[in-house]
């Protein structure tokens, strides 16, 4: 019955040591909210809208949609694709999937055509959960496509379903089938996305084990208790809201998870005054946001503790004013999902949090700074951060090509970041090595956006790199060289919409593109991205925020 998902595993020294160690505690995911609702039975898991739900109540519906999901004829080490906005079926839905050992691929509700297809046939999925709408967007009509491209058999629906199975009608009371099933914990619970280099996203296989470790340890570096109040702004599909601590975080503690569909800061302050929420996570982007609008709110935020900011670097200048703008306290948060996840401690002076992107959670998460031959670099120099412990992964899913790169022969990440370490032991994240955007905590592989442009018939070549922006720190720049016979009348917005109506979300849409005669070479023929970012950067007039 134990039909698990393929993964690299850690070798067998490392995993006896992570469990002699007690980090890996052999407990898998769908009991962290069995043990919570035993502890917390009546206290609110979740608010949602004009509804809200016990923990006794947020258990027992993922027990019987536990029961609807293998009547169904779901199976233990089966793939589903999730792609939900912030509501409560959220919850109920990926507890129900731990519970049977069904693994669910967490795509973001940005996502589109071209990403849900490929998730749905690289994971060879059976099922894919929508809402119906969210946020002006129609998940129905995506799924219409979905069904005729992939071999996914289950649609089902969070809200009215049309022709699709509804969620509603899946949950059935009858527990005792459940009693039958109890995934590996070392096996894998979930396929995390990365923000990748690839022209094909990569899938993050994190096991039950390794995920409960980080959000254990998680919860206690943040101080998460049953009287914290968490308002999920960013998409809890993404693992630093779900799992740093995020909502898995904040219910293994009994707090409450207040669901937000937008961090827009009207929508935001509301809901902070109305349900004295304690702590929230966001992206640099986000918390400028918030700063420009709190002087003009008259929205009681007294109750906001704790302010998690990360994804992307946060600037020291707007780092500095988040403290005295909220009377809270700044946590800056450098993770990524493959694992390795940082954070300034709450009792760290006021420096290391403005300056730093904080230090691992694990005495055992082993860290490197290294240089292009894989050298450790002099203490306090900037180097390419790689690393291995026991909640970061040793290899993607179903990629042993691109592992081969990704990953040291030892088993270190490469993470692509480059860094340095503080005397103290905290990080800088100095730039990065990766042929990567990073949008505002959104992260865009170079080279998948690339490949969709020389798909156009006019397009003879393409670069897509990082140009600077004072909101998102990086926003994207394609250069485009055409092709000489077809490409005369070819402009941006026509290749915008071409990828458009490709399916690719709108946040890999090139927010500008260059066409051009050649590109700049490196001295070994290479396009020399690094000259194409300095390009765009003087045109732009904005010194480069991000060298690398
Ligand atoms: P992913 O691998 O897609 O989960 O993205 C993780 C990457 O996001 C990291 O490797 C960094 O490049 C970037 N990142 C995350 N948090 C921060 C932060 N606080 N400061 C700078 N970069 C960050
Ligand atoms: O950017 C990330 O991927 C990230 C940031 C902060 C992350 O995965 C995390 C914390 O866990």
């Amino acid at each position: 019955m134990n039909k698990d998902v393929d993964f690299t595993p850690w070798p067998e020294e490392f995993a006896m040591q992570y469990r002699e160690k007690g980090y890996w505690q052999g407990l898998p995911l769908g009991d962290l909210l069995r043990f919570a609702a035993e502890k917390f039975s009546n206290n609110t898991a979740v608010i949602y809208g004009q509804h809200q739900l016990t923990y006794r109540q947020l258990d027992q519906k993922a027990d019987q949609l536990a029961n609807g999901l293998l009547a169904l004829g779901l199976k233990m080490g089966d793939r589903v694709v999730v792609q939900l906005p912030n509501i409560a079926e959220f919850l109920e839905v990926i507890f129900a999937l731990f519970r049977i050992g069904v693994v669910p691929v967490f795509a973001l509700p940005s996502h589109r055509q071209l990403e849900i297809e490929f998730f749905c046939q690289f994971s060879n999925a059976k099922a894919y959960f929508i809402s119906d709408t969210a946020a002006g967007f129609d998940y129905r009509e995506l799924a219409r496509k979905v069904v005729t491209t992939t071999k996914v058999k289950h649609i089902i629906v969070a809200g009215e379903a049309a022709e699709f199975l509804s969620l509603k009608k899946l949950y059935t009371a009858n527990p005792s089938a459940l009693t039958l099933f109890a995934p590996d914990p070392a096996s894998v619970a979930l396929l995390q996305l990365s923000g990748g280099t690839t022209s094909v996203p990569k899938l993050i296989p994190r096991t039950h084990d390794d995920y409960f470790y980080s959000i254990r340890e998680s919860v206690d570096i943040c101080e998460i208790n049953s009287e914290s109040v968490y308002l999920a702004v960013l998409p809890i599909a993404h693992n630093f809201p779900m799992s740093s601590p995020g909502v898995l975080g904040v219910l293994w503690a009994g707090g409450t998870i207040v669901m937000a569909q937008s961090g827009a800061p009207d929508i935001a302050f509301e809901l902070i005054e109305k349900h004295k929420v304690t702590i929230t996570a966001m992206v640099p982007p986000l918390a400028i946001a918030w700063l420009n609008s709190v002087k003009n709110s008259n929205k009681d935020l007294s109750s906001l503790w704790l302010m998690q900011v990360g994804g992307s670097k946060l600037s020291a200048e707007v780092a500095r004013k988040i403290v005295p703008a909220f009377s809270c306290k700044l946590q800056q948060v450098f993770g990524m999902a493959e694992g390795l996840v940082n954070y300034t401690r709450l009792s760290d002076p006021d420096e290391i949090v403005i300056n730093t992107q904080g230090r691992p959670i694990s005495e055992a998460d082993e860290i490197r700074i290294v240089d292009e031959d894989d050298k450790e670099v002099s203490p306090g120099t900037a180097g390419q951060l790689i690393t291995r412990g026991p909640y970061t992964i040793r290899g993607y899913f179903c990629a042993d090509e691109h592992n081969a790169k990704a990953f040291t022969r030892d088993g270190f990440y490469r993470t692509g970041d480059i860094v340095r370490m503080t005397p103290e032991g905290y990080l800088i994240v100095e730039g990065r090595a990766k042929d990567q955007i990073n949008r505002g905590g959104e992260k865009i592989a170079a080279e998948e956006v690339e490949n969709q442009l020389l798909a156009h018939p006019a397009v003879h070549d393409a670069a897509v790199v990082a140009m600077p922006d004072p909101y998102l720190e990086e926003r994207s720049c394609a250069f485009i060289v055409l092709n000489k016979d077809i490409g005369k009348t070819t402009g941006a917005s026509e290749l915008k919409n071409f990828l458009r109506e490709r399916g690719l979300a709108e946040f890999k849409i090139p927010d500008r593109i260059e066409l051009v005669e050649t590109f700049p070479k490196t001295n070994l023929g290479k396009v020399s991205k690094r000259s194409l970012r300095n390009i765009i950067a003087e045109k732009l007039n904005i010194t480069n925020l991000m060298p690398a």
